[in-house]
């Protein structure tokens, strides 16, 4: 069964509402895929959410950066599963590097997150991808794998599962992993499913590429058998997002 491209936006830590706005305006012009060819989801800060949430076009979605994992309660500063869902935010993106190495956030802590979120009804976009450090000492799979295995733990359903591959060394760098060692670990990660999950989870879950993506490298990524999409970070707040979305055919 074919596997539908996706691309999401992760808008970060930036923008203030003029700008948001502006995005947003850009992204309801953009001549893209049928929504039956290419899912499109984009992840702006918590206080924006519910204004483009309101302004973006029907066949795009919005994603939250993070929730808490549990239900709330007295945890200053965080945002619940439960209030996602309340607000009608379909997607949240979960253990982001920046959020794994900047807030130390555990793959067991990732794990319970994704597996909360999904209990409550959100589909997720868990993040997992190795340091520069490791993929020279030759561990990238032991760490992807790792990683992943703290989510196989907690979830038995991928049925709302999106695996972001983002290794952390291309990430806002401008260095870009090549198609080839793209398509290496998404094959590698795939397998490891295959054996630890199931055949059936293995051949639909996607496994979307995130580090640097552009305008001008998407179309050879998307090219790859196991490269199922992107996670966008710089270039999503610009008009070249509608272009990557356009490497889905
Ligand atoms: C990785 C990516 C978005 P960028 O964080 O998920 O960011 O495209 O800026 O490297």
């Amino acid at each position: 069964m074919a596997r539908k491209f996706f691309v999401g936006g992760n808008w970060k830590c930036n923008g203030r509402t003029e700008e948001v706005k502006k995005i947003v305006a850009t992204l309801n012009e953009g001549l893209v895929p049928a929504s039956d060819i290419v899912d499109v989801v984009v992840s702006p800060p918590f206080v924006f959410l519910p204004l483009v949430k309101s302004l973006l076009r029907s066949d795009f979605h919005v994603a939250a950066q993070n929730c808490w994992v549990k239900k709330g309660g007295a945890y200053t500063g965080e945002v619940s599963a439960e209030m996602l869902v309340d607000l009608e935010i379909p997607w949240v993106i979960l253990g982001h590097s920046e959020r794994r190495l900047l807030l130390n956030e555990s793959k067991e802590f990732v794990g319970d997150k994704v597996a909360y979120a999904l209990s409550k009804g959100l589909k997720v976009i868990a993040c997992v991808g190795e340091t520069l450090e490791q993929r020279e000492s030759g561990s990238t799979l032991d760490i992807v794998a790792a990683q992943t295995k703290a989510i196989a733990d907690r979830v038995s359903d991928w049925t709302n599962i999106v695996i972001a591959y983002e290794p952390v060394w291309a990430i806002g760098t401008g260095k870009v992993a090549t198609p080839v060692q793209a398509q290496e670990v998404h094959a590698e990660l795939r397998e490891w499913l295959k054996v630890n999950t199931s055949p059936e989870v293995a051949a639909t879950v996607r496994i979307i590429y995130g580090g640097s993506v552009n305008g001008a490298n998407s179309k050879e990524l998307a090219a790859q058998p196991d490269v199922d999409g992107f996670l966008v970070g710089g270039a999503s707040l610009k008009p070249e997002f509608i272009d990557i979305i356009n490497s889905a055919t």
